[in-house]
């Protein structure tokens, strides 16, 4: 049986104000998560501060970004999975459409910081997604197969069992459009059946979120399809009333 898991991807946002109030409502509501397993990702920058203002022990913590590159060195502006691990981190979100889109991420460089966060001891939330022209030109399932197979291909199905993935249809991000719940059901089990050629143990394991303007009125509805285990979330993620509830719909 998957445990459901919830995390929060602040993106660029806060500072310690914002911060202190949010962590504050956080640790006053963790009990509503009941047995859901939840994860916040703030910028890297303030990971140590959220850290020591969390009291709440079911919230454990993530980062948004790690450097390609196993181990310290001469890569100014970078930050390790190791360091990302010393502070007390266990999940980094990894290929977000927005890096991808944003940044040029490709998939062999995804794959590589999925890699050196599985060596580091870090869970990656590995983001996969359409756009809209892909979707409409009937490319969904290509487009996720070459995402997920770049990565299996580099680290291997067995890595896999380390690994969460999120489901995040691009036309569906911050846009407040959320995938209907019975489409994003369908990406979900396409994306099991893909893991399942490779290993049908990985497949039926491994935490499937789904993302993209997910909010605490349309969660319970996502999260009790059957291949749903939870949500990867953004803008939610940022008022503290929100995200519990989000949480609870999960627990
Ligand atoms: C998708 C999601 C979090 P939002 O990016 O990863 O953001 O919930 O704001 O659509």
């Amino acid at each position: 049986m998957r445990q459901m898991f919830v995390a929060g991807n602040w993106k660029m946002h806060g500072n310690k104000a914002d911060i202190k109030s949010l962590i504050t409502g956080l640790n006053a509501m963790s009990d509503r998560a009941g047995n859901a397993k939840v994860a916040i990702c703030p910028p890297a920058l303030y990971v140590d501060y959220v850290n020591r203002s969390l009291s709440a022990s079911n919230i454990e913590l993530g980062v948004q970004n790690i450097a390609e590159e196993p181990v310290q060195g001469a890569y100014t502006g970078e930050i390790s999975a190791d360091m990302v691990k010393d502070l007390g981190c266990q999940y980094v979100i990894l290929g977000h459409s927005e890096r991808r889109a944003i940044y040029k991420e490709t998939d062999a460089e995804i794959a590589n910081k999925v890699d050196t966060a599985i060596r580091s001891g870090l869970t990656p939330i590995l983001c996969v997604g359409e756009t809209l022209e892909e979707r409409e030109a009937g490319q969904l399932e290509e487009v996720i197969s070459t995402q997920i197979n770049a990565v299996v291909a580099k680290v291997g199905i067995n890595a896999f069992k380390n690994v969460v993935i999120a489901y995040e249809p691009v036309w569906a991000i911050g846009t407040g459009k959320t995938a209907t719940a019975e489409q994003a059901q369908e990406v979900h089990a396409f994306i099991r059946n893909l893991l399942a050629g490779y290993d049908e143990g990985v497949a039926s394991g491994i935490i499937i979120q789904y993302g993209g303007s997910v909010k605490p009125d349309n969660a319970k509805e996502l999260f009790s399809q059957p291949d749903i285990d939870g949500g990867l979330i953004g803008g939610a993620s940022l008022v503290a009333e929100d995200f519990m509830a989000i949480c609870e719909a999960a627990g």
